[in-house]
């Protein structure tokens, strides 16, 4: 499988907890390059944009309202299968049936503050990573030692 990009976010709760360097710390573990970062505060309209297939849902209110709710730190990460490698690390959506070892399964109990965002596909990669960065803020560049990886 040829080296993919995927969107993280850092969500509210994440960075109000202050885990955001342990989670940035397990991806860069696992050999994924961020390629792009920033800390920002989401508005309204960002907010229903990324959320927009949620529009229906009954939690789509509070699920804009938490996301607005302060500042949030978004990524691009590149690695091999990289989509599916960092829904792995997260884990399952709701906290408390996350698997012990995931960032979800270590660090909430919650299915709306979920420390964590990452793209399920790359259909939706490309939707979201629109609302963050522009391209010339996603950087193309080599690590020392990464055909170790
Ligand atoms: P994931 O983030 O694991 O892809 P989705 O796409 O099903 O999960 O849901 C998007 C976000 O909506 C979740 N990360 C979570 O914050 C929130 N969410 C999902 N299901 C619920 C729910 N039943 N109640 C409240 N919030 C929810």
């Amino acid at each position: 499988m040829e080296s993919e990009r995927t969107l993280v976010l850092i969500k509210p709760d994440g960075v109000n907890r202050r885990l955001s360097g342990e989670i940035i710390s397990r991806f860069e573990r696992k050999g994924l390059k961020i390629v792009a970062l920033k800390l920002l505060k989401l508005d309204r309209a960002q907010a229903e944009k990324h959320y927009s297939v949620h529009r229906d849902k009954p939690f789509f209110g509070e699920l804009v309202q938490y996301i607005t709710s302060s500042p949030i730190i978004a990524m691009v990460l590149e690695g091999r299968n990289c989509i599916t490698t960092v829904r792995t690390l997260c884990g399952a959506t709701d906290g408390s049936k996350a698997a012990p070892g995931t960032i979800r399964g270590d660090f909430s109990n919650s299915i709306q503050n979920n420390i964590v965002h990452a793209s399920d596909s790359d259909e939706s990669y490309r939707h979201e990573v629109s609302i963050y960065f522009n391209e010339n803020e996603i950087l193309t560049y080599q690590i020392a030692g990464e055909n170790l990886i």
